[in-house]
């Protein structure tokens, strides 16, 4: 019997099945309300969470491969390049939280490197997380694996689940520059609920796309192919699904471009012509070039994303970049309070 030891002391074999610990799952008619409702606003708006259904997911794949779309390609570059000085100011034996780990490729990088004890994917998608955890957990079989299903963009309390291994510090892991799809208010809020997870050893691995010239980002977001395009107008096709809507994707036209004011690449989709959309049992008129926000994109510097660390309580920052200065790689620890 082992069964008063912590989890991650177990024997590997009596930790077989992915467990996965559901949080709070948001209930589907909350979603629906809140697609509704950012369709019938003015301006209307779509949160960036509904492009990711199937199809939706697949194009992002598509996109992430565009010579364009450099961020994806440029993390992966910097991750490979520095992963040993990276690493160092990681601490040993520690838990890995994974946030929005999708297909937790980013994260089995470094499980090795960090010499990581316990894996927690944490995601939305349970269906995702099952999977992440059973390749996971058979790469790595001395890796005590974990799944949480939640919406981590509402603060999140994992305290009782890093408290299993109270002397495992937490390494928190936010690739990708999904920080960018916050407002700056919202990602302070995010930083400090990770934050309030972090003393002594624990610390914060993020990716975060930066300020550079505007053709370069503008590419990235109106590709030549038109794949982000379709990404974006896809969006249409998960409201008529979801809301039983009647978009016309064709009807709506691509836009993307860098609000330099706000440091922030937008996309919206455009009504070609004025015409009406039945949006369950509503009706709403787009007026011809009438605009449907659907992602913000923020891009800091490296000095105003070090800012917003510290006003977020973190201290002691490291920072990793590509030649050109394309993308940033952050590590930072709690702050004294
Ligand atoms: C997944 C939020 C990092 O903002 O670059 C890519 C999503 N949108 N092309 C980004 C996205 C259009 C992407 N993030």
């Amino acid at each position: 019997m082992n069964s008063n030891k912590p989890e991650c002391e177990r024997d590997a074999e009596t930790i077989r099945a992915p467990r996965l610990i559901i949080d709070a799952v948001d209930d589907h008619g909350a979603q629906l309300a809140e697609l509704r409702d950012g369709l019938l606003s003015r301006p209307a708006r779509i949160a960036p969470k509904f492009f990711y259904d199937e199809q939706g997911c697949a194009l992002y794949g598509a996109i992430c491969a565009l010579s364009e779309y450099y961020p994806t390609r440029t993390e992966i570059q910097i991750y490979e390049r520095c992963r040993r000085p990276i690493a160092a100011q990681l601490p040993p034996d520690g838990q890995w939280i994974d946030l929005g780990c999708g297909d937790g490729a980013k994260a089995r990088d470094w499980l090795g490197p960090a010499r990581v004890r316990r894996y927690i994917g944490v995601d939305f998608a349970a269906d995702w997380l099952k999977t992440t955890l059973a390749v996971t957990e058979q790469q790595f079989p001395g890796v005590d694996c974990l799944g949480v299903v939640t919406d981590f963009t509402r603060p999140f309390h994992l305290h009782p689940v890093l408290n299993d291994c109270p002397d495992a510090p937490p390494i928190f892991f936010y690739p990708g520059s999904s920080i960018g799809n916050f407002t700056p208010e919202d990602a302070l809020s995010l930083l400090r609920s990770i934050r309030s997870h972090l003393d002594g050893d624990g610390r914060l691995l993020i990716g975060v796309d930066l300020v550079k010239d505007t053709a370069t980002v503008e590419a990235a977001y109106d590709d030549a192919l038109g794949v982000t395009a379709a990404f974006n107008r896809n969006v249409l096709r998960v409201a008529n699904r979801l809301l039983d809507a009647d978009f016309e994707p064709h009807r709506f036209d691509h836009r993307a471009f860098f609000n330099a004011t706000e440091s922030r690449i937008e996309m919206h989709l455009a009504a070609s012509q004025g015409h009406d959309v039945r949006i369950g049992e509503h009706r709403r008129r787009f007026e011809a070039g009438e605009t449907i926000v659907t992602e913000y994109s923020y891009k800091y510097t490296p000095e105003r994303f070090c800012a917003l660390l510290a006003e977020a309580g973190y201290g002691n920052m490291h920072y990793w970049t590509d030649e050109r200065g394309w993308f940033g790689v952050f590590v930072a620890e709690a702050g004294g309070d």
